[in-house]
């Protein structure tokens, strides 16, 4: 299948899903609603769910059984951004192409409204009777873990707590800062889809070890687009990176070897799925897509 139909079907499919699970923004307390709503229905691609859903279907036909989860980890990230974006954290005031959450809704109810998508994404996937409990607790624990002090929240906090000491910051402090807030939530999206879809132990494993290195990958072309992006097409702010006094891959390696790095990773990633005896071209192309995105 063309990777770009695929991601194209598979959003509108998780598009709809978010949209009938969401709270109705006719119900009171409307404008709370509305602000939950906003930024997660603003765009975005759609990564993560699409992922769990991938991950999943290299094991099982019936991926919307993993419809659930797959919102979640979009509801997740959705939260992370309008947190990220607060004049406390990144101060951003575009995402996804409008203005943030807070410039719309004002600071405290931009923090409520993020809060708010964080606990619902939990009450979704504890929600779901159509499948094992200690699948679903497994899973739950998986996203929890990606979620929080040892996931992005733990990256965010040293992503903050290092702006504009550069010279505190070594490589390690780097890939650790790019793993946790960005490339666990990654992982966590394949490794759902694996443990959904009930893989063996040794399956898990390299699906995890791809998630790992696509994770990886995908903060560095992150980094990449900040420097050199387009802005229409990415739908926030550029060189907000340079003006934090971030250190990021380009800052250290310059964009040529930044690049020569991200495509290194990405054949490290693929190189795990082929260990699968199993199809696993949705993944690899996947892979390979975010390797080139522009957006
Ligand atoms: C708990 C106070 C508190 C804050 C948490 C967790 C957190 C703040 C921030 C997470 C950090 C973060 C936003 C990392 C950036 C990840 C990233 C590369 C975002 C862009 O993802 P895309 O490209 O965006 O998938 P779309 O819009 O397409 O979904």
């Amino acid at each position: 299948m063309n990777i770009k139909n695929y991601l194209k079907s598979k959003k509108d499919e998780i598009d709809k899903y978010l949209e009938s699970i969401m709270p109705s923004e006719n119900k009171y307390p409307s404008e709370f609603h509305k602000a939950m709503n906003y930024t997660l229905f603003a765009g975005g691609k759609r990564i993560r769910p699409i992922l769990c859903i991938a991950a999943y279907s290299i094991f099982k036909k019936d991926y919307k059984k993993c419809f659930s989860y797959a919102a979640a980890l979009e509801i997740i990230h959705t939260y992370s951004l309008i947190h990220d974006d607060l004049p406390a954290m990144d101060n951003d005031t575009v995402r996804r192409g409008k203005p943030s959450n807070h410039i719309v809704f004002g600071e405290a109810k931009a923090i409520l409204a993020a809060d708010a998508l964080l606990t619902f994404a939990f009450e979704t996937m504890s929600g779901v009777s159509n499948i094992k409990p200690k699948i679903v607790q497994k899973a739950i624990h998986n996203i929890s873990k990606a979620s929080g002090y040892s996931g992005i929240v733990g990256g965010q906090f040293v992503d903050i707590d290092k702006e504009g000491k550069n010279e505190d910051v070594d490589i390690p402090t780097l890939e650790y800062i790019h793993t946790h807030k960005t490339g666990e939530l990654l992982k966590a999206s394949v490794t759902t889809g694996a443990i959904l879809a009930d893989a063996t132990n040794k399956e898990y494993k390299h699906i995890n070890n791809f998630g790992k290195w696509l994770g990886l990958t995908f903060q560095i072309i992150d980094d990449i687009l900040d420097e050199i992006g387009d802005e229409n097409k990415l739908g926030k702010k550029i060189g907000q990176d340079s003006i934090n006094n971030k250190f990021t891959y380009p800052a250290i390696y310059g964009i040529k070897k930044s690049k020569e790095i991200a495509k290194k990773y990405t054949q490290k990633s693929i190189s795990f799925l082929e260990k699968i005896d199993k199809d696993t071209s949705i993944l690899e192309n996947i892979s390979n897509f975010l390797l080139k995105r522009t957006y």
